[in-house]
Formats: C-alpha cells, structure tokens, sequence
C-alpha cells in the first residue's frame, strides 16, 4: 500500500474522537496538530496541508454530525472529501486506438513503465500491443524493455546499432501501423536540455501520439510540480504517471503538485514487477488509502444495533438489479432496526453518497411511518404478487385490501412506493463509484452477488 506512513498518521491523529460525539476545542486543535504533522510528512506543502487542516476544523465545527456517526467517522469523510478534492477528478482512458509516447527525465521509470502499459493493455481490453525503444542513448535499453516483457506475446521494436531515435520510430510505427496500442518508450536525461527537446519536439511531430504521458519518480517529491509544468509546456503532457510510490513516504508531495499543475495523473507503479501498475482515480486511491474500501471496516466505525449479515443483505440487494416487493420489505425491515437508509448511508464516505444525498427526507420519514401497515399489506399477498409487483391491478388490489384490513388506496400507495424505491435502487446503480464501492464491498465480505439467501 503506497503512502502507508500518511494512513498510519491519519489514523492516529483522528483516533482521538473514537467512539465520541461531542467536539472538545482542545481535542479538535491536538488532532489538526498531528494530522498537519502527518501530512508534511508526506511532503504535501505547508500551504495545502494548512488549507485541508484548517477547513477541516471548520467543518468538523460547522457541519451537523449525522446520526449515529461519530466524530471519526465524521473526520474521516470529511478528509475524504479534502482530498479527493485536492488531487483533482479522475481522466478516462480510451481503451484503443491509441499512440503512446512516454517521456521523462533520467531514471524515472520510462522502460519499466512502456512495458507495464503494454501488458495492460493487453490484459484489460484485450488489445493488440506493439513496443518501440526509441531510447538510443541508455545502453541496454532494448535489452531491458524484452525482458520486462519476455512471456507476454508483445512484440518489440528497437535497433541497438542505430542512434537516430526518430528514424527507429519511423520504421517501428511502419512495422506496427496495424496494432491497436503502440507504445514508444524514449530517452532520459537528468534534466531538460536542449538536445532532449529537439529531440523529442521531432518525435512527438512525427508521431502524433495520441498519448503524451510523463513519467515522475514519487520520490522527487514537490519537485514533481516543476518538472510537469516544463515537459507540459514541451509536448503539450496528456497525463502523469508517478512511479515508485511504493518505495517512499513522501509520494503525496509528488501526486498533489503535479495535481497542481493541472496535468491528470492517470496512473501509478507501485512496484517492479509488470503488473505494479494502478489505474489513478483520487477517489480510489483516497477511499484505499483511508481504509473505507471495504465494510467491515465502515461497520467497525458503526453502533452495535447494525447487524453486519443484514447490512451486507441490503447492500447486496441495492445492487442486484432486481427489486421486488419482497426486497423491498426487507430493506424496510433493516431500516426499522437501524433507523434510517440514511444512517446506514452515513457510514459510506461522503462523496460516495451522490444520489443518495438527493433522496427526499419526507419521502423518507413516510417509508417509516407506513412500515407496519406495508408489512400487514403484504402478507395477504401471494409470492408471485410480491415478486412481481405489476400483477397488481383492481382486482388483486381489492383482495389484498380486503385481506389486511385496510383501504385500496394503501395498497396503491404501497405499489407507488415500491415503484419510487425501486427507481432510487436504480440511481444508486447507475451511480458509477457508489457502485463499484458497493461491489468492492461484497467482494471483501465473500458475499455471492445473486445467490444470497435471504
Ligand atoms: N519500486 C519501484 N521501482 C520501480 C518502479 N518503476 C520503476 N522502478 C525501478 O526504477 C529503476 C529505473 O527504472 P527504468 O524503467 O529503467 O527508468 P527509465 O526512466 O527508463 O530510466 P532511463 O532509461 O535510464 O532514463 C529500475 O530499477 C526499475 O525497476 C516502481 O513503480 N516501483
Ligand atoms: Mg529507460
């Protein structure tokens, strides 16, 4: 895990408010202390670690705690947001067509990284993928960059005896005009010099990558933000790489300033091997860095009155893609136990909550005050009529009416708020991060997505 000494620091500073409700002033100014500390140890400069220090204070002031959330909690989404803020929105990738030029300084991780991509590609989207070594000047260059890649089936293109880089691009983008992905790995140099930049002005001419990515050791550091600023200003950068991240404490200096200049981060090398490589997207890399990527570790944070299995059941029907009346009785059923869906949601970080956050409290405090007469409604119901909800017309509706005891008009409602809940199911499904969360959730808690008795 990269950046292991923040999380740990993190951690210790908001650990402070377990399990408490109520702000104590000094208890708040120790943590902001100690999380300011651990955030520059990290590397993330002075003026960012005051801007997320202090509007943290501020919310944790100014914000209404949820309920049943604690103060931890509460920090922790709100860090979550602070920082996911800060790195900036993710950047997609197309998955094909593409021409890839990596550029760097010396070192950087350039070879490693060219063959880390191709095997990305090729494992990700099945792409068919062609490697170029246009570095003339490291000796062994190509050597390295076939054996990085040696049992992959990627082909590479590279002339040990030739030292015009542009002319081995020409004949290599000739060979490979078929290939899906082609990726040119290029020269180094300890800083950007004008014989690099002529040289790689030409390539980039004679390429037309559809990719211009830089490649940035985490360990520079702030030094990052320069360095992408100039080689943005050379080949006009499309995204950032940052390697390394796995062999420093000080990778957040590095992701924040080149977040900074404005030039996407869209992956990071979290080690040597060919599959150490992460697709970058700040709310993953935030929501792993903090621990929320899983919900042992939300309900660890959670009042003992929410069962685990049960939370995991709702959270498993959420993404099921079928709602039927009977999901819907048992989402009602958690939500009598534990309060509300919005507590339950509350424990979920917040930028997690999309659209969630938009559903309608009145919409909500209704769904409580109608639970008993639902649960009375649907037990004179038939399996089929609850599994399939649009069997119910007049007919059946008078039945059912008849049956529990109560007006046509209350069976209507309950099939309008099925129909309502079910749309809200559907948003939450069609919420992309709250739902890859959802499922990274199940994931971890060895739970079959379908099978789940119930
Ligand atoms: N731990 C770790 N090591 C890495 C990572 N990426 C690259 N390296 C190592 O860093 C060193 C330099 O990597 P290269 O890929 O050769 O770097 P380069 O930019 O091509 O270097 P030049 O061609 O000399 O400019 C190698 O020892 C790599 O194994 C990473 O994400 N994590
Ligand atoms: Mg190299």
């Amino acid at each position: 895990m990269a950046l292991e000494g923040l999380r740990k620091g993190i951690f210790d500073a908001i650990s402070r408010l377990k399990g408490k409700r109520k702000l104590d002033e000094a208890e708040l100014q120790e943590m902001v202390r100690s999380l300011r500390r651990a955030l520059q140890e990290a590397d993330f400069n002075v003026r960012q670690t005051k801007e997320i220090t202090e509007r943290l204070a501020l919310r944790m002031v100014e914000e209404e705690l949820r309920p049943g959330l604690t103060l931890q909690t509460h920090a922790l989404n709100i860090l979550y947001t602070e920082l996911v803020r800060m790195l900036g929105p993710a950047r997609e990738i197309r998955p094909h067509g593409q021409t890839i030029m990596l550029v760097g300084l010396y070192g950087q991780g350039k070879t490693t990284t060219t063959a880390k991509l191709a095997d990305w590609w090729r494992r990700k989207h099945q792409a068919s993928v062609a490697v170029i070594e246009a570095d003339v000047h490291r000796p062994g260059a190509l050597a390295q960059l076939e054996q990085l890649l040696e049992g992959t089936g990627v082909p590479v293109f590279g002339d040990a005896s030739c030292s015009d880089a542009n002319d081995i691009v020409r004949r290599g983008l000739k060979l490979h005009a078929n290939v899906d992905v082609l990726i040119i790995d290029t020269a180094g140099r300890h800083q950007l010099d004008a014989e690099l930049v002529d040289e790689l002005r030409d390539m980039s001419a004679l390429v037309k990558a559809s990719e211009r990515i830089l490649v940035i050791d985490a360990q520079v550091g702030q030094a990052a933000g320069p360095v992408a600023a100039s080689f943005n200003d050379l080949v006009d950068v499309t995204g950032v790489i940052v390697t390394k991240l796995d062999g420093t404490a000080r990778g957040g200096g590095a992701l924040s300033a080149v977040a900074t200049t404005g030039a996407p981060i869209i992956f990071t090398g979290e080690g040597e091997k060919i599959e150490d490589i992460e697709r970058f997207e700040s709310d993953r890399f935030i929501s792993r860095l903090l621990g929320m990527g899983d919900i042992q570790g939300l309900l660890d944070l959670a009042p003992d009155d929410l069962d685990e299995v049960e939370a995991m059941r709702l959270t498993q029907r959420m993404m099921s893609g079928r709602f039927t009346l009977n999901d819907m009785y048992t989402q009602m059923d958690m939500m009598s136990k534990i309060g509300t869906l919005d507590k339950l949601l509350s424990y979920l970080p917040a930028g997690m909550m999309g659209g969630m956050g938009q559903m309608d409290r009145k919409q909500k405090e209704e769904m409580q005050e109608n639970l008993e007469r639902y649960r009375t409604i649907m037990d004179s119901m038939t399996e089929d009529e609850k599994n399939n909800p649009k069997l119910l017309r007049s007919q059946r509706i008078a039945r059912i009416a008849r049956g529990s005891g109560v007006q046509e008009r209350n069976v209507k409602e309950l099939i309008t708020q099925w129909s309502k809940s079910r749309k809200m199911m559907k948003g939450i499904q069609g919420n992309r991060q709250m739902s890859k969360q959802m499922r990274k959730m199940m994931k971890s808690g060895e739970f079959d997505e379908f099978d789940m008795p119930m």
